[in-house]
């Protein structure tokens, strides 16, 4: 609710302080008492208060949990999560986040569900979601693109994970184009770009994001356990996923603005310095057959270019990648 709202937003400006009961429903435009009912609920959710005769209320510290309301509390960004839709269970944020895009929700929204029953990787292939462990989540854009550009959002989502990752974490990601980041040589991470659009006009970009975060080996299915992994099975801890979500905003907004500033040259130079296939030899499965040969980068519209033995150039616009 947009009380809530305010509520969080408050003691996120005001980071360990006391705000008093009057101070907040003021603010808020509400009785004290219903002040104090909102506190209450924030108690059931698992945050801890602490409430003191005439200093009011502090923050001492946030659920384990996801929750919006936990992702709210201490959100720095202005477009990028401004609107969460939380599930405790879903198909797949996809579907979700398509509905709220036809319904006109604000650029930024941001569907996050706890466990994805049905979730999605590329061409129809499955995205292993399991819950109270990774982030499973889809972010609404729109920009004012032609639709050929849109790809260059996968590779700017993959720089801001994994700036998201380095600050949080401390890990190293390296991102295999276009849309995997792996830690160790393993993937953490995979992302899904879809599109809304009408002839040449983008309605909305649905940017899915999965990220492996807290899953022990055994989470995993077998088949996946030689080539996924998680940032917590790398760390050796387990990694708080609501501040992390946070981070992700952050890096996702600042990059985003800065690409609709001055298109996608400084994202590109930031994706190459995550990259792991450049300069290396690759083999890039297409629909329409197999090319190997050197990675030599991409280029300024985000498409790979792979120099084959005969020193032809090909230009690869979807693909899945083999190194080596
Ligand atoms: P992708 O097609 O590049 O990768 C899918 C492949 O990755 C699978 O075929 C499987 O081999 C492997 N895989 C499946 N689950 C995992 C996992 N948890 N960790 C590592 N590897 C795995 C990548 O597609 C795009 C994934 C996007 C997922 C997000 S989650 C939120 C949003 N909702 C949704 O349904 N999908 C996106």
């Amino acid at each position: 609710s947009t009380l809530r709202k305010k509520l969080l937003d408050a003691f996120t400006e005001h980071e360990g302080e006391f705000l008093s009961g009057q101070y907040l429903a003021d603010l808020m435009g509400c009785s004290r008492t219903a002040v104090w009912k909102h506190i209450e609920d924030l108690r059931n959710e698992g945050f801890e208060l602490e409430a003191v005769r005439r200093k009011g209320y502090r923050i001492i510290q946030k659920p384990e949990h996801v929750s919006a309301n936990e992702i709210r509390l201490g959100l720095k960004t202005s477009l990028i999560g401004q609107q969460i839709h939380y599930k405790e269970s879903v198909d797949s944020t996809q579907k979700v986040a398509h509905r709220l895009g036809m319904e006109n929700a604000l650029e930024g929204t941001v569907v996050i569900a706890d466990e994805q029953i049905g979730g999605k990787g590329r061409m129809d292939r499955r995205w292993h979601s399991p819950k109270h462990t990774g982030i499973w989540m889809s972010v609404i854009l729109r920009p004012q693109i032609p639709l050929s550009m849109a790809p260059q959002l996968t590779l700017l989502t993959a720089v801001a994970v994994a700036q998201a990752i380095v600050e949080n974490t401390g890990l190293e990601p390296q991102i295999k184009w276009p849309n995997d980041l792996l830690v160790n040589g393993k993937k953490v991470t995979g992302i899904l770009t879809e599109l809304q659009a009408e002839a040449d006009r983008i309605n909305s970009v649905i940017i899915g994001i999965g990220i492996n975060v807290n899953q022990a080996v055994t989470d995993f299915p077998e088949g996946l356990r030689a080539v996924a992994t998680s940032l917590s099975i790398e760390k050796g801890e387990l990694i708080n996923r609501a501040s992390l979500i946070q981070t992700i905003f952050l890096k996702l907004e600042k990059l985003y603005l800065l690409y609709l500033e001055t298109g996608f040259h400084p994202i590109k130079l930031l994706w190459e310095s995550y990259a792991i296939s450049i300069g290396k030899t690759i083999t890039a499965r297409t629909l329409t057959g197999n090319i190997t040969g050197k990675a030599l980068g991409i280029n300024d519209d985000g498409v790979l270019k792979i120099e084959d033995k005969n020193g032809v150039v090909h230009s690869i616009y979807s693909a899945d990648i083999e190194l080596g």
